[in-house]
């Protein structure tokens, strides 16, 4: 007999883009299989599921792929209607906090790779241009979603609390491998905001272990055994 709703997570540990879609399927509550993949070993069935960007996280949704996390993202929010919702309702809405999870995928994410493969004074001026944009982000959040700071849409996490929440809230992790890269004086109400995002039960369970991962990140991008 066919299984209507089998769902199969294909993610690694360590992998902030797998965790939001882990986190997304535990807050609405979606029971999946989840398939850990060693990126140094592709399976045959992860090159078989992405074979176009060949990475994870993909989603097996009744044998059918589904990949690139955002992606993930929107398409169990509009599979799973009836389960607390990820994106707004209102079009407007759901079109800037896409509009910030973009500049966030694009734009910040990708300026945290200089501060790791810098040292000294080009290290410096990478951590000031990753804050120039952190402010960007952080002003522009607070002036499109007034109402709704800490968790955007009410108490639910919604798209952005997702995105960001799963790789910000390892800023401790970040900080003890790599550098420190922001503080509390310097961007108060983002970090209240990860502050409060890293307390979220689900969060919590979600997120990678502080320990395994500074010694993964050390080995990662320094060669350093723990
Ligand atoms: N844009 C992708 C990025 C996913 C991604 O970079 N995944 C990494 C793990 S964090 C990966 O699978 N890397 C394997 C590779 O690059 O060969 C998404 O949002 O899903």
């Amino acid at each position: 007999m066919e299984k209507q709703n089998e769902v199969v997570l294909f993610g690694t540990w360590a992998s902030a883009y797998c965790k939001r879609v882990e986190l997304a399927l535990k807050l609405k509550g979606i029971p999946y299989e989840y398939v850990e993949e060693d990126l140094t070993n592709k399976s045959e069935s992860l090159l078989h599921y992405n074979p176009v960007h060949k990475k994870v996280p993909v989603l097996i949704h009744n044998g059918k792929p589904v990949a690139e996390s955002l992606v993930i993202l929107e398409y169990i929010d509009e599979h799973w209607e009836n389960t607390p919702k990820i994106l707004p309702n209102d079009p407007y809405q759901r079109a800037k906090v896409r509009f910030w999870v973009n500049f966030y995928d694009q734009k910040i994410m990708p300026s945290s790779l200089p501060i790791i493969t810098s040292r000294g004074e080009e290290r410096e001026k990478a951590i000031k241009e990753f804050n120039e944009l952190l402010k960007v982000f952080e002003e522009g959040i607070n002036k499109d979603f007034p109402e709704e700071f800490p968790f955007f849409e009410g108490k639910s996490l919604g798209y952005l609390d997702i995105v960001v929440g799963t790789t910000f809230c390892n800023y401790q992790a970040f900080h003890e491998a790599v550098a420190v890269v922001f503080s509390a004086e310097k961007n108060p109400s983002l970090m209240a905001w990860v502050n409060a995002l890293k307390d979220h039960p689900l969060m919590k369970e979600t997120l990678p272990p502080h320990d395994k991962l500074v010694a993964k990140m050390r080995k990662k991008y320094f060669g350093q055994s723990p």
